[in-house]
Parts: C-alpha cells; sequence; structure tokens
C-alpha cells in the first residue's frame, strides 16, 4: 500500500459493500481508541461499510479518559505510535522520549482528521448489547442513544485498562468533598491549590500523578496498600540524532521491533546471559547503567531476570537500596519498600516519584494492615485515625481486559451471555474469537499478547488479521467464522504454561484479575508475542486452522 492510494482511500465507501443488503454495517467497531481507529481504517480500505461508537465525545479510548496530572506513556514516544503509514510515521514529530498525555491525545485527533475517521464514527454512544441472530447470521447492536443497528461483524476495539475499578469503601457516598478516579479526569483538570487531597493507589498511574498533585495541593496524604518498585523514566525531549537514524529506515525499524519480545526495541538493553554468571560488582555496575539509562532496561538486565526468583531478587535488592538512599526518613522508606518479586506487578516510571516523600506536605498512610477502614464526610479513616481531606483521588486501577466486554450484553449462540461463558475466566482462541460468538472478534483480547506487547503494534496487527480474515470470507463467499472448542481449550491451556515460566502470575497483579474482589485469578495475556505472531500467521496459512469457517 502506497500513502497516496491510502489517503484518497480514506472516505466511507459511498454503497454498502456487496455483502448482504439487508444489513445497515458489514462492521460494528466498538471503542474509538487507537484500536477501533486503525481498526476502521482497515475495514474501508478493504471496501467494508463499518460504524464505530464511541461512548466519549472524541478519539483516543485511554487516552481520552485518563487526563490525570502527569499522565504519560512508558513506552517510548517512536515506538507507541502507528505504522500502517509511512507518511504519518514520518511527518508526525514527537517532542518527548515518554510522550505526555496531551501530545498522545494530539496525535490520536490529527490521525482522526487525516484520515477522515470521525465521519463513519458516532460520539457520546455507548454500546449496551450485542446479540447474535443464529437465524440470518447477523448481529444486531443497541445503544444507550437508542440506535439499534445490525451487522455480519461485531468487533470490540473496547480497550484492556477501560473499565474502572474503584473499591466499594466503607462510607464513600458518605464524603462530602469531590473525588475523582485518574480513569475519568475532568476535561478541564482540578485545581488543587490550597486543598487537602487524598490519592488512593500507588501503581503506575498514582506514581504519575503524585508528584505533580505534591506541588500543587496545600497537603498530600498518600494511601498505600502494598509499596511498589519504580524505576526513573529519564524523560527528556526526543533527541534528533536518534529520530534521524530511526526515520532513515523506520519501516524496517517497526519490522526488526515486531520480530522481538514485547515487540519493541529492547535488544540493545537485553542480556542473553543469567544473573549468575557475572560476578556481585559486575553485576551492581550493570543494575547501575540500566539505572541511569531509565526506562524498563532493568526488567530485562539479565536473561533470567524475568524467569527465577533468585535472579531475580538481586535486582529488587538494587532497588531496594535506592529507595532507601532517595527518601530521607527511614521509616517512611521502610514503608515504600516492596516485598514482592520485581515486575511482578507492573513496573513502574516515575519523574521524582520516591524524592515526594522528602516534602513537609506529603504524608505517606500505611493501610496494608488495616486497609481503608471507612470514609467519613470529611476524610479517610486508616488504623483508627482520620486524614481530613477536601478531595479525593482515586488511582485505583481497571477491571482490566474482560471488564469493559461484560459490561456489555453480549450475546451469542443460544443465546449465551458471554460473561457467563467467561464466569470462571475469559477463554478464547488466540484473544481474537470465543466458541459460540461467531463473527465477533475482540482486538487485543484476554489470551493474546495485549498489555504485554507495544499496545498500537499489537493493535494493528489485530486489525490486520481481522481485516484479512474479512476479506478472505468475501472472496470465497463464507459467511461466519468462530473459534473452535479444540482450539480454544489448548489455547487456554498454553497461556497459563507460558506464564508460568516467568515470574508474572507470581503475585497479585492485574494481568491475573487479582486486583478486582470477586474477580476469578485467571492469568490473561499471552506472555510470548514474537510466538505468538507467527502463530496468527501459520493459523491463517493453514486456512484458519482452529476456527470454524462456513
Ligand atoms: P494498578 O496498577 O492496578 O494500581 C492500582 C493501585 O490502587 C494499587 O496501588 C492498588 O494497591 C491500589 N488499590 C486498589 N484497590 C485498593 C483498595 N481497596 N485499597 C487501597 N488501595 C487499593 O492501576 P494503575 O491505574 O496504577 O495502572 C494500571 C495500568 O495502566 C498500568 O499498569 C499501566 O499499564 C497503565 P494493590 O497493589 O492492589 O495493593
Amino acid at each position: 500500500m502506497n500513502d497516496s492510494q491510502t489517503e484518497t482511500h480514506q472516505t466511507s465507501p459511498a454503497t454498502r459493500a456487496d455483502l448482504d443488503p439487508n444489513i445497515d454495517f458489514d462492521a460494528v467497531v466498538v471503542g474509538a481508541g487507537f484500536g477501533g481507529m486503525y481498526m476502521l481504517y482497515k475495514l474501508r480500505e478493504l471496501g467494508f461499510t463499518a460504524r464505530v461508537y464511541e461512548a466519549a465525545s472524541d478519539v483516543g479510548g485511554t487516552w481520552y479518559w485518563n487526563r490525570y496530572p502527569g499522565a504519560r506513556c512508558d513506552v517510548p514516544s517512536l515506538q507507541y505510535s502507528y505504522q500502517f503509514s509511512e507518511k504519518l510515521q514520518q511527518e508526525w514529530k514527537w517532542t518527548e522520549r515518554f510522550s505526555s498525555q496531551p501530545e498522545i491525545l494530539r496525535y490520536a485527533n490529527h490521525v482522526a482528521d487525516r484520515f477522515h475517521l470521525r465521519q463513519d464514527i458516532q460520539f457520546h454512544t455507548r454500546v449496551e448489547s450485542a446479540v447474535y441472530n443464529a437465524a440470518d447470521e447477523t448481529w444486531t447492536v443497541s445503544t444507550d442513544a437508542g440506535d439499534r443497528v445490525t451487522a455480519r461483524f461485531c468487533i470490540m476495539a473496547t480497550g484492556c485498562l477501560s473499565a474502572r475499578n474503584t473499591p466499594d469503601f466503607p462510607g464513600l457516598e458518605n464524603f462530602r468533598g469531590e473525588r475523582f478516579h485518574t480513569g475519568n479526569w475532568p476535561r478541564d483538570g482540578v485545581n488543587f491549590a490550597g486543598k487537602r487531597v487524598g490519592v488512593v493507589g500507588t501503581g503506575s498511574t498514582g506514581i504519575q500523578a503524585i508528584p505533580v498533585i505534591a506541588e500543587q495541593a496545600a497537603h498530600l496524604f498518600v494511601f498505600q496498600r502494598t509499596a511498589q518498585y519504580s524505576v526513573p523514566a529519564r524523560n527528556a525531549p526526543i533527541d534528533a540524532e536518534e529520530e534521524a537514524r530511526i526515520k532513515a529506515d523506520y519501516k524496517g525499524y517497526r519490522e526488526r521491533n515486531t520480530r522481538q519480545p514485547f515487540g519493541l526495541d529492547l535488544l540493545s538493553q537485553m542480556s542473553t546471559i543469567n544473573t549468575s554468571e557475572v560476578g556481585e560488582e559486575g553485576r551492581r555496575h550493570h543494575y547501575k547503567g540500566c539505572w541511569e539509562h531509565g526506562g524498563q532496561a532493568l526488567m530485562l538486565a539479565y536473561a533470567d531476570t524475568g524467569t527465577d526468583k533468585a535472579a531475580n531478587e538481586t535486582v529488587s535488592d538494587f532497588l531496594k537500596e535506592k529507595i532507601q538512599s532517595v527518601v530521607n526518613d527511614s521509616k517512611v522508606a521502610e514503608v515504600l519498600t516492596p516485598d514482592h518479586i520485581y515486575a511482578c506487578k507492573r513496573p513502574c516510571l516515575d519523574t521524582n516519584y520516591f524524592e515526594v516523600y522528602n516534602r513537609p506536605n506529603v504524608t505517606l498512610v500505611d493501610c496494608r494492615s488495616t486497609g481503608i477502614e471507612d470514609i467519613t464526610p470529611t476524610g479517610v479513616i486508616v488504623d483508627g485515625s482520620e486524614h481530613e481531606v477536601d478531595c479525593l483521588v482515586f488511582a485505583t486501577g481497571f477491571d482490566a481486559m474482560t471488564g469493559a466486554l461484560n459490561n456489555i450484553d453480549i450475546r451469542g449462540k443460544g443465546n449465551r451471555a458471554l460473561k457467563d461463558k467467561w464466569v470462571d475466566g475469559p477463554r478464547s482462541y488466540l484473544g481474537l474469537s470465543s466458541a459460540g460468538f461467531p463473527n465477533f472478534f475482540t482486538m487485543t483480547g484476554p489470551g493474546s499478547p495485549s498489555v504485554l506487547a507495544n499496545m498500537i503494534p499489537a493493535l494493528e496487527q489485530h486489525a490486520n488479521w481481522i481485516g484479512d480474515c474479512l476479506e478472505y470470507m468475501r472472496t470465497r463467499d463464507l459467511r461466519t467464522i468462530e473459534a473452535t472448542l479444540e482450539a480454544e481449550d489448548p489455547w487456554q491451556i498454553q497461556v497459563l504454561q507460558v506464564a508460568d515460566a516467568t515470574l508474572w502470575n507470581a503475585c497479585d497483579n492485574w494481568y491475573t484479575g487479582s486486583n478486582v474482589p470477586g474477580k476469578p485469578r485467571v492469568f490473561m495475556p499471552y506472555v510470548d508475542w514474537v510466538g505468538y505472531v507467527e502463530i496468527c500467521k501459520d493459523v491463517v496459512r493453514d486456512n484458519y486452522k482452529g476456527f470454524a469457517l462456513r
């Protein structure tokens, strides 16, 4: 594909594609984040009609909702972006090594403008149900705006981290101050000046927001249940030389990254030797270099860092020492010191996170043993003491991967609800399709690398796979596709086996659903991006082996 073709092609097909004159659209896509946007582009390119429904007032998905102070991507900008258009990736100029939320949202808007995507997106519209009609093999999609449309295919681009998790804290409804969830941040921002602010949660989000809020607030109380490791991001303006080097062969760069773990340019940082092969001094020297470099380098410091507990301990000890050296008050430092496996919870990147606890206007409240006991009209009670606050910020994360899907009433063959099928955890083949739900696709769904890959390229890979599949069906006059149980069951076992060979499954984290009370504990992402991409290609080569096509 060349860009001139692409850019003239990107208007809606004037007439419905020839799949079926009795349906409203060939495909309905749910969500206009980076996944839904590119899915729409791909469908149009192939001549399919599509309608995208989006609850927000504009494009951007995660980056539309997560406008909290300090929000920033922790994948380098030159990689966290689309690759489908050479012109786009050449022309767009990122300003920082790790992009801020406003810049990523500007980029999403730019893409929507450039490819005229909005004309097929209906905003302010939340999909409430999607029901499969076996008689005519279509999906009926209903929305809170009163739409009821039919489509041959239903494609969920609902995001992995879009269903917010706000725990049912006792007394929350009595709180008289303002409260916010970081994943639904007011568009006009929040002025914390002169306020006493409480932040609950110290995951990636809390760790980004806390230093920025601390600068504005009169006083900040951080309610921490689990201490976290964090490494300085070392964000900086884009290095012009590096940008020029990458852009000189952006296509080749992307192709090489696709063949690397997580779909990221990490090889230069990855070691092929094991931790024990290096003496203590050499190891410390290497860890120090990774620390100075910033980003996720420490996660891959040695070949066995992510798979062997003893190896992992040497990195976590290094990080614990860093916390002790940065935080002045040794008791506070102790509370901030994690005791789980490094990178088992998603590793955080920060800018001046631990330093914030040296500020006189910041108090760390350890709620590990008693939890948040009560929320009163004026504050938060932990361990019997009330901490008075004017506003509360919940950085309490997401019902990841399955939450957004389960919030929609999705019904497949025999009117079976997806959430009933998934009551003990998600079941799919390749995180793309679930048996009993024909012509229904999940983009970066559970069982695919998704959050353990570079998200935008991972979304492109799924959109391309789905688009090619629809094209394959059209040219062969096939009406339905769904995963078979014979493929789905072993895939589920494989997802767990691959995860068990790492340390990802060894603590409570949102990959396993254990952050949400009552959610079944099942490891959801597929850890091996490189292997996954090859499996997807093999499936196509074998005429969609593992899928029932009719
Ligand atoms: P996370 O990583 O799930 O972090 C949520 C934080 O909220 C974490 O510190 C939790 O503590 C805390 N939390 C959750 N429930 C409670 C209750 N009931 N009481 C006290 N504290 C609680 O979400 P993020 O938004 O930070 O990050 C999600 C992803 O977005 C991130 O990994 C990146 O991929 C982008 P816990 O650790 O569960 O004890």
